[in-house]
């Protein structure tokens, strides 16, 4: 045998000189069984595939995850068509880098994102700190997600009339006029608070016009998942009954067109909160129609809010956190306690839901919240309290973490607004207050060791986290509403509450070197009412604290919210102002802090709204004909306010 035979192939060896024709014969049949059996094994793997791999359904769902990518390069390229707005090249640009993927790396995103995580894995509902990022509101990541397919909407069945309904014609619009402080000083700072307004306006107009929000520093459109990934103009809509109530009409006008022209329920087709959309969206629109009776508003609200019914669509009723309204696709956040539902979330639907029955004549909204009200009523509280999680297909708490800050707050304040805003008659939501706020109170309620400030401590199962949430601050004004609303053998109680938690939000102000507060702060044998970590440290425009101030003055008449407020409105002012709008900072600690470059839209709902509240005379928007819901939307109170417009058929 050569060295040629030995090492090359054997269908390459040549045949030896004269070889036989039956050699050749030979090379063949061992060519055929060779092919014969490569085709076999390609046959078996193709089977193999489809029957004998694990999960068929994975596969194809990662086929749809393909389709859900390439839907999203097409959604992409739909937002470069939107209609030009005002100042169309800027607003175009910022669609391109709104659009490119960015913001999945904002800064901000990331920073709240991390925050919420933090604050699941302190209660213990998550190992210890991941390599992998926290998954919140990144529609693609369809991971460790509770996914329900369900029904796209019904086209809507409600009776609410195209226009002219109800009870426009017969209530004027609310008159904006004589409501002026006649303290100079007071004057003054309410001017003040209006040009911010302006200012807010103004940037947010030329830079990221139909966006959700702005980004203030780098002038151009930012937008949190919790809108979605379309352009859905998160600012104006918010904004609008600020713009209204400051007098605004040129701006409001503005908005006004943009709502007619632009919003539109059927494009929402990716991933939003139902929580946020109603509390921003429907309240929003919903103040609008109430003070002004155009029922634009209304019809908008309504179509919004239909959009949002998938996701209601659960065995218990509990919703889920977020839909698509145009699939009907719903899910929870993959990182909420086996993929459970958020109180604050679910238990922030009522004041909006119940209103928009009573004004379209739809009563599928009040069906949904009574629904929910219900289940909710029925279980077991441990030790009195809520817990953070509720499962939307078993009906069972997750994880026993208690809160009036994130993922507990507007729950408890949504108890007894609704109380208010149904003129008395949601008795079920009062006793419920009381039942909870009592219960807050006997376990939650502390005083600080280093000199006796009262805070609300959290609740890791039977352990207490004594540390409170900026957002959290709001808690004050409600102990304070309570106490003036639903007088009683308690109203003296919380009252005195009411003013000790307002007054140690603002020590935690005060004590920083910004006289901003920060997003979480502590107390412990050594610290009171300050932030302990770098991640605690920011301000994000944030709206609590003001918020209290604003319901102490007008229920308490004590002069100090007002100064208070306005140390806050010059903190604002100094740090926070950007050359286009308003930023968050990054640390309230640092005496010249960097900002975040988001103009968050609750910013001009919200906080500005109740800064300029608190240096108006008390007529404007009196609290008993008002009632503001999370997001400071006000919503009239029944029977007692003559723009309620409830729905009558004709
Ligand atoms: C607002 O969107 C609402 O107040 C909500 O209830 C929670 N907090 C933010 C602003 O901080």
């Amino acid at each position: 045998m050569g060295v040629t035979d030995d090492i090359l192939p054997r269908f390459q060896r040549l045949p030896a000189a004269g070889a036989a024709a039956g050699s050749r014969q030979g090379f063949r049949c061992r060519e055929t069984h060779i092919f014969l059996a490569i085709g076999v094994t390609i046959v078996f793997i193709c089977f193999g595939t489809i029957f004998f791999l694990p999960d068929l359904g994975e596969s194809i769902r990662r086929i749809d995850s393909l389709g859900r990518v390439q839907k999203r390069v097409q959604d992409t390229a739909e937002g470069f068509l939107l209609p030009p707005p005002p100042h169309a090249d800027e607003a175009h640009e910022n669609l391109l880098l709104r659009h490119d993927g960015n913001q999945i790396e904002d800064p901000h995103v990331v920073q709240d994102r991390q925050k919420l995580y933090d604050k699941v894995r302190s209660a213990g509902a998550l190992p210890p700190p991941p390599l992998a990022k926290p998954r919140h509101v990144d529609s693609g990541d369809v991971d460790n997600v509770e996914v329900d397919e369900v029904e796209p909407p019904a086209a809507p069945a409600a009776p609410a009339p195209a226009d002219g309904g109800g009870s426009r014609e017969t209530v004027a619009p609310l008159v904006i006029g004589d409501d002026e402080d006649p303290d100079p000083v007071m004057r003054h700072r309410r001017d003040t608070v209006k040009k911010m307004m302006e200012h807010a306006w103004k940037g947010y107009q030329m830079y990221a016009w139909g966006s959700n929000e702005l980004r203030p520093v780098s002038k151009r459109g930012h937008s949190a998942g919790i809108f979605g990934r379309r352009p859905m103009g998160a600012t104006i809509v918010d904004a609008m009954d600020t713009l209204y109530i400051m007098g605004m009409t040129e701006q409001f006008a503005e908005g006004r067109r943009w709502i007619q022209e632009h919003l539109d329920a059927s494009s929402l087709d990716s991933e939003v909160s139902i929580f946020e959309m109603n509390i921003r969206y429907v309240g929003g629109l919903l103040s609008c129609f109430a003070m002004t009776g155009d029922v634009l508003f209304r019809d908008k609200a309504h179509a919004i809010a239909r959009a949002l019914l998938p996701g209601f669509n659960t065995p218990t009723g509990i919703p889920y956190s977020l839909v698509v309204p145009t699939t009907g696709r719903a899910k929870n956040y993959g990182w909420a306690s086996g993929a459970s539902s958020i109180l604050s979330e679910f238990g922030t639907l009522h004041m909006e839901f119940s209103y928009l029955s009573d004004v379209t004549g739809d009563p599928e909204f009040r069906k949904k919240v009574e629904r929910i009200r219900q289940v909710v009523r029925k279980l077991d509280k441990p030790n009195g309290l809520y817990p953070n999680y509720l499962n939307p297909k078993t009906g069972k708490w997750g994880q026993r973490h208690m809160s009036v800050g994130a993922l507990g707050d507007s729950f408890y304040e949504y108890l007894l607004k609704e109380w208010i805003r149904s003129g008395g008659e949601d008795v079920e939501a009062l006793e419920m207050f009381h039942h909870a706020i009592g219960n807050i109170t006997q376990r939650l309620l502390k005083k600080s060791k280093v000199s006796g400030l009262t805070y609300i401590a959290e609740m890791q199962y039977e352990r207490p986290n004594h540390k409170m949430d900026h957002l959290a601050c709001f808690i004050g004004g409600l102990y304070a509403l309570a106490a003036v609303t639903d007088s009683n053998k308690n109203s003296e109680q919380y009252a005195r509450i009411g003013a000790e938690i307002t007054h140690t939000c603002h020590e935690s102000y005060d004590r920083t070197a910004t006289k901003l507060g920060p997003e979480n702060f502590r107390f412990s044998d050594a610290i009171e009412a300050k932030a302990m970590k770098m991640q605690e440290k920011y301000y994000i425009l944030r709206p609590e604290v003001i918020e209290s101030y604003f319901v102490l003055w007008r229920m308490t008449g004590d002069k100090k919210y007002r100064e208070w407020g306005w140390e806050a409105a010059q903190a604002i002012e100094r740090h926070c102002r950007a050359e286009a709008g308003y930023s968050g900072i990054q640390n309230v600690e640092s005496s010249s802090p960097r900002q975040d470059d988001v103009q968050q839209s609750y910013f001009l709902a919200e906080t500005l709204k109740y800064l300029y509240l608190l240096f108006s005379d008390k007529s404007l928007m009196p609290l008993d004909e008002w009632v503001l819901n999370t997001e400071a939307h006000p919503l009239p109170i029944r029977g007692a306010n003559p723009l309620y417009r409830e729905w009558r058929a004709t």
